[in-house]
């Protein structure tokens, strides 16, 4: 059984938002589409206190880019972003979630950062998506959304470390490329660890 990843769809990676991803409203239209290919449909949602580590504004003389430790990783440092019962936490307008059958939040702890929809950032805590996937009989998931180079990239990499065949549909997704080649780098750590990478329209067949 095959399944298709939603990764952190939300207002704040759309143009528009706190923490906006080039093109990140692009996703929409192709993920509805792609999602008519799936039984079975999950979705990530970044999901943060007020008080959250990963942000700037919370680390007195930091700026956004900046890189810090936290919880004894280096953390790169966010604009606020996907406070937990905002507006920017919302998923993006137009994205078709009537056959989601569950959402995983994440990055609900202030003390780490998770962008991965498996674990956080420090491979502590689970959030349970692992186990969700191989009780329902998956076997192959396929990632799309957004940030090809942060979220998509780690729940690709997690995945595929679980045992799951785990393909990224590129088209799919966009990518933040603080650094310019961030994305690109994202795409060949994903190919290396053996993450198929495809184009939805590669997805002719519904699956
Ligand atoms: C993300 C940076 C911070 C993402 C989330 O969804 O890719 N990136 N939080
Ligand atoms: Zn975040």
């Amino acid at each position: 059984m095959e399944a298709l990843i939603v990764v952190d769809i939300q207002n704040d990676f759309i143009p528009g938002g706190a923490l906006a991803v080039p093109g990140g409203d692009e996703v929409v239209p192709l993920v509805n589409r792609l999602q008519t290919r799936f039984e079975s449909i999950v979705a990530t949602r970044d999901w943060h206190p007020p008080d959250h580590g990963s942000f700037a504004a919370n680390h007195p003389g930091k700026r956004v880019g900046d890189l810090i430790e936290l919880g004894g990783l280096e953390q790169t440092l966010w604009p606020v972003h996907c406070v937990q019962n905002t507006p920017g936490a919302d998923f993006a307008p137009g994205l078709n979630r009537d056959r989601w059958t569950k959402v995983v939040v994440k990055g609900t702890d202030a003390d780490i950062d998770s962008y991965s929809g498996f674990y956080d950032n420090g491979h502590r805590m689970a959030t349970g998506l692992g186990h969700y996937l191989k009780q329902r009989g998956v076997s192959a998931v396929f990632v799309a959304g957004l940030a090809t180079d942060y979220c998509v990239k780690f729940t690709a990499l997690d995945a595929r470390a679980l045992g799951f065949a785990t393909f990224l549909v590129r088209d799919c997704c966009r990518g933040v490329d603080l650094n310019p080649g961030d994305v690109e780098g994202a795409v060949d750590e994903m190919r290396a660890v053996g993450v198929g990478i495809v184009d939805s329209a590669e997805l002719g067949k519904p699956r």
